[in-house]
């Protein structure tokens, strides 16, 4: 049974990675942190008790802050496959908290990195290394964007995914580590974080529909970005350590949309008029933005076999069936008398 190790388990990727792994018979070994709340929503569905004959997903506490706490954990674990999902993943968080951003995103990856190396070095072990990098790397370098565009990061969110991307490279070098970067361009899903325009876009349309909601408060739209869904998206992780050869992946559907035009889509499958809901509001905007992402993911096609199953109106469709399901539910509470407590934060 091949083993993962699988950072930001308890993430929108991790939870379809964990999923996709499972079914291909893997034992699953999860980082998550510690919280004064219960952080594992995502991953609940597939969790068992550890006692089970049956458990094949372990978790284990443990931060990208924390070097010592990765080298217990892989020696622990010694998994053949380490998949590097954990960041502080919002771009405009990263401009409010840019040093813990770069901590864990930048010198987490490279914490890491060195826990494998000596791990590796010691006892003889090899195993396999992914790293979750991103189309934000290319910032403001023009579409379309493969793994031959240089990078021009935007913010301090990209700047870290660079240094972990060389780091990566170098490991590789130095090392003969078998360590791949993905360059994934957005991806999104039903489980997405809800402060992402996508899930914040389909979330608010669908709370307004059953009049949980007035308004839609968003900052630029004319932003393009090129979509997919992340269950396709972790189906290229995988690949990519199925290799002969360590390599980089650009991971992208090809098409490009606006934040608007996701907008319209939304709104016309609830048979509403978005003019009449959404407003600018300047907090949203960033201090310098990205403008334009449309992958060339052709390499990834043609050397990994891949290609995306979900375009953009089934990637809508199903993020706003769910999130309408959702809505029902508080809608119900609410007519039952309860008091719901709605989950937003100002600010990103
Ligand atoms: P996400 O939903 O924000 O999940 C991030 C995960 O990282 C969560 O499990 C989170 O734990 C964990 N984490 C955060 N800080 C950590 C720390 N200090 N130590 C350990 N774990 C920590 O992100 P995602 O959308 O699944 O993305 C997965 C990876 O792909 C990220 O590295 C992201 O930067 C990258 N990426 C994503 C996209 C995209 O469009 N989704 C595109 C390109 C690259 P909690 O649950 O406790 O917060
Ligand atoms: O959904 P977003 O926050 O995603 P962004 O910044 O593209 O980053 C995501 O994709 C990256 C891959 O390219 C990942 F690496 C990263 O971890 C993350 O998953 O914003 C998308 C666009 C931006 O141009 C933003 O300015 O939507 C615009 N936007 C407009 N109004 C908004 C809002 N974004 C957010 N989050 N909230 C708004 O109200």
């Amino acid at each position: 049974m091949r083993r993962a190790l699988i950072t930001g388990i308890t993430g929108q990727d991790g939870s379809y990675l964990t999923e996709m792994l499972l079914t291909k018979g893997y034992e699953i070994h999860g980082i998550i942190r510690r919280a004064s709340t219960f952080n594992t929503d995502r991953i609940d569905h597939l969790y068992l008790d550890p006692h089970s004959p049956e458990a094949r997903m372990f978790l284990h506490y443990g931060d990208l802050s924390d070097g010592p706490g990765l080298r217990r954990i892989l020696e622990e674990v010694q998994p053949d496959e380490v998949y590097n999902l954990a960041a502080q993943s919002h771009v405009a968080v990263s401009f409010m908290q840019p040093e813990y951003t770069t901590d864990i995103d930048g010198l987490g990856t490279l914490r890491l990195l060195e826990a494998i190396r000596d791990y590796c070095g010691r006892t003889g072990h090899d195993l396999r290394f992914y790293q979750a990098g991103t189309s934000e790397m290319f910032g403001s370098s023009p579409p379309p964007q493969s793994e031959a565009t240089p990078f021009h990061p935007r913010s301090p969110y990209a700047a870290a995914k660079v240094m972990a991307h060389h780091l990566v490279r170098n490991y590789r070098e130095a090392y003969d580590l078998f360590a791949c970067n993905g360059i994934l361009f957005n991806h999104e899903s039903e489980r997405r974080g809800e402060t992402f325009v996508t899930r914040k876009i389909t979330r608010a349309a669908t709370r307004i529909k059953l009049g949980l909601q007035d308004k839609l408060y968003l900052g630029n739209l004319d932003s393009r970005r090129d979509w997919g869904h992340a269950k396709d998206y972790v189906e290229a992780m995988w690949l990519t350590l199925q290799r002969d050869q360590p390599d980089d992946y650009v991971v992208a559907t090809g098409e490009a949309y606006s934040v608007r035009e996701f907008v319209e889509r939304v709104f016309a499958r609830l048979e509403l008029d978005w003019h009449e809901y959404v407003e600018i509001d300047p907090r949203y905007f960033r201090p310098v933005e990205v403008e334009h992402l449309r992958g060339d993911a052709r390499k990834a096609r043609h050397e990994l076999g891949w290609k995306p199953k979900v375009g953009i109106d089934e990637l809508v469709a199903c993020m706003v069936d769910s999130d309408l399901e959702l809505a029902r539910q508080e809608r119900i509470l609410k007519d039952a008398g309860h008091s719901v407590a709605y989950r937003g934060i100002a600010g990103d």
